[in-house]
C-alpha cells in the first residue's frame, strides 16, 4: 500500500490517496498530506488501514503528483555514504577535506533542499542549471517525518546537483542544489510499517540519452555511514516542522567523471519495496514556468 498525492482527469484538485494493486482510492476527508503529518504514527496507521475510502480507479486513469505539499520542507542530508565522500574530494579545488571531516563528524551534514511547489513529481520534467557544467542525479531514499519527528512513511528522492558548482566553492551548495527543477520526489510514499529494513533496501538508477542506456548503478542502503533516526533527531533539534518534512538521506552513486546530463536525459530511480521514480531531464527551465509571469505549472508532467 502507498500513500499517493494524484488528480483526476476531470479535476484540477489534488487528492489524497492509497495506491494498491494498480489501483487508487481516495482517502475521504483529507485535502493534503500535510494534514496526515499532523498525526502521531498510531493514529495516522489506524486512519489509513481502517478508514472510509472512495471508489478504486485503475492507477493509469490518474496522473499522480509530487507527494509533498502545505509547507512540509525537504531537507538533505549529505556525505552520508563513502561514495559521496570520495566523489566529493575528488571534484573539490580546494576544500576536499571538509567533506572528510564530516563524514566522520558526529553532526551530519542537513541542508534545506525544496519548498514543495518547487519539487517535481514523477513523469515530469528535472533541470540542470544553464549557468552549470557537470550535473549529476542522485538517488537516494528520503524519509518522511511527522510533527512529531516520527518517520512515517520512505519515498524515493532525486537530489539532483551541480558538481561543477558545488566543486568549485563548497560554500556554493546552495546554488549547485537549490534551483527551479532541482528536486524529484516520488511516485508515492510508502508507509514505514510496509518495510521491514529500511536498512536493507537496494537503490538502483539507470540514465538513458536517445534511446540507449548511458549510465547505471546499483547500491544498497545497508551502505549507510548513519542511523537514520539520528539523522531525523538532527533535522528536529532547535527547529519545528508544524507540516512534517521530508528528509533525503544522502547519494550513494555517483556517476564518474567526465559524466554529465544532457537535455533530453531519462533518469530512473528505483529503490525496493518503495517504488521508482522517472523523470526527464532539461537544461535551463523546466517547461510549465513563465519567466515572465512567475506562472508554474504544479505537476510539470512531461
Ligand atoms: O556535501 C554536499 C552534498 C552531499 C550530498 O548531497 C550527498 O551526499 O548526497
Ligand atoms: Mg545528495
Amino acid at each position: 500500500m502507498n500513500i499517493v498525492r494524484y488528480r483526476t482527469r476531470e479535476s484540477a484538485e489534488p487528492r489524497i490517496g492509497l495506491h494498491d494493486d494498480g489501483h487508487v482510492a481516495e482517502v475521504g476527508g483529507v485535502g493534503s498530506l500535510a494534514e496526515l503529518w499532523a498525526s502521531p504514527l498510531a493514529d495516522l496507521r489506524a486512519r489509513l488501514t481502517g478508514g472510509p475510502l472512495g471508489d478504486r480507479v485503475p492507477l493509469s486513469e490518474v496522473d499522480l503528483l509530487a507527494p509533498v505539499d502545505g509547507t512540509t520542507e525537504v531537507w538533505a542530508a549529505g556525505v552520508t555514504y563513502e561514495t559521496s565522500r570520495e566523489a566529493r574530494v575528488e571534484e573539490s579545488e580546494r576544500a576536499a577535506t571538509i567533506y572528510e571531516l564530516v563524514y566522520d563528524a558526529e553532526r551530519p551534514e542537513l541542508f534545506f533542499k525544496s519548498v514543495p511547489w518547487r519539487v517535481v513529481g514523477p513523469g515530469g520534467s528535472l533541470a540542470v542549471r544553464a549557468d552549470s557544467a557537470v550535473d549529476v542525479p542522485e538517488p537516494e531514499l528520503a524519509l518522511v517525518v511527522n510533527r512529531f519527528g516520527e518517520t512515517v512513511g520512505y519515498t524515493v528522492c532525486n537530489d539532483m546537483s551541480s558538481r561543477s558548482i558545488e566543486g568549485e566553492n563548497p560554500l556554493y551548495l546552495p546554488q549547485a542544489k537549490i534551483y527551479f527543477g532541482g528536486c524529484g520526489l516520488g511516485p508515492w510514499i510508502t508507509p514505514v510499517w510496509e518495510i521491514e529494513d529500511p536498512y536493507d533496501l537496494t537503490i538502483e538508477m539507470t540514465i538513458g540519452r536517445n534511446g540507449e542506456r548511458e549510465w547505471s548503478g546499483e547500491t544498497s542502503t545497508s551502505r549507510l555511514h548513519r542511523r537514520l533516526d539520528d539523522l531525523v533527531a538532527y533535522l528536529m533539534r532547535g527547529d519545528v516542522h508544524p507540516d512534517g518534512v521530508v528528509l533525503s538521506t544522502g547519494t550513494c552513486l555517483v556517476p564518474e567523471a567526465p559524466f554529465t546530463l544532457a537535455d533530453g536525459d531519462t533518469v530512473e530511480i528505483g529503490i525496493s519495496g518503495v517504488g521508482v521514480l522517472r523523470n526527464t531531464v532539461v537544461r535551463g527551465m523546466p517547461p510549465g514556468v513563465n519567466p515572465a509571469d512567475g506562472h508554474v505549472a504544479e505537476g510539470r508532467q512531461a
